[in-house]
């Protein structure tokens, strides 16, 4: 039975993260909310009181009997079904644990464009987001490539001259989540993210190898690939990057 993967029909955003674990894998999977009649049966996992289990948002998967929510825990449950996890319990927490980091930063991204309230537009939060942009590029941004290029570097199983990897010898859902990063801060703060990745030539090495990747490569060039927009997550403000 194909995985249903249910989030917003018109963003990236974090259904993404999912979208291109299932991508890489060739995985049989519905993008729910963008097939007819889709939407309603998203907001059915809300609305219809029969749900004993009802994810808080999406993204969430569906498989089988079992509704999946939060973005890092999909991905803990699909790892090891596509082939995108260590076999060892120490591998699978520590990729657990960098897609968990993966979230706390996706909530900075965010919260640069949005630093007082999900609810209220940009343009009435305006002063504090280029307070908070500012703070993001000149310290949040760097430390967390920085910590990514570090584990990079003490991962013992990355050679030069091969692309290199999170976790272990062999690609993992957390170098997907890693080239979703360099895509999305490429897009929302061209300046500030070029300054920070010139430092860090193993995290764009992965971003480079994921690109190549061919299951990845094919689904980029296709429609089901979404493009950046100012609905997502990742927004290019120019007066917020510099
Ligand atoms: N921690 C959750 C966050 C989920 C989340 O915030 N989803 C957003 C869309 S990207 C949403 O629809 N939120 C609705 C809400 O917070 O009311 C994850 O990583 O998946």
């Amino acid at each position: 039975m194909a995985y249903e993967l249910h989030y917003w029909p018109s963003i990236q955003g974090r259904g993404e993260f999912v979208r291109l674990a299932l991508e890489a894998a060739g995985a049989d999977y519905v993008d729910v909310a963008r097939e007819p009649g889709g939407m309603k049966e998203m907001q059915s996992y809300w609305s219809d009181e029969s749900v004993q289990r009802p994810p808080f948002a999406c993204p969430f998967l569906v498989d089988g009997k079992r509704v999946i929510g939060h973005t890092a825990l999909i991905l803990h449950y699909l790892g090891p079904k596509l082939g995108l996890v260590g076999a060892r319990e120490a591998d699978r927490l520590w990729t657990h644990e960098i897609q968990l980091t993966t979230t706390d930063f996706i909530v900075e991204v965010h919260d640069v464009h949005h630093p007082v309230g999900t609810s209220l537009y940009y343009e009435d939060q305006k002063p504090e987001a280029l307070r908070r942009a500012q703070a993001f590029r000149s310290e949040r941004m760097p430390k967390y490539l920085r910590w990514f290029e570090t584990i990079l570097e003490r991962n013992p199983k990355n050679k030069a001259g091969s692309m290199p990897h999170l976790v272990g010898g062999k690609l993992s859902y957390v170098d997907l989540s890693l080239f979703q990063i360099v895509e999305g801060l490429r897009y929302a703060f061209p300046k500030a993210s070029a300054k920070v990745l010139k430092k860090t030539p193993l995290v764009l090495a992965v971003h480079g190898g994921v690109a190549r990747h061919k299951q990845i490569a094919a689904y980029l060039a296709s429609d089901r690939r979404i493009a950046f927009n100012s609905q997502g997550i990742f927004r290019h403000y120019p007066e917020l990057d510099g």
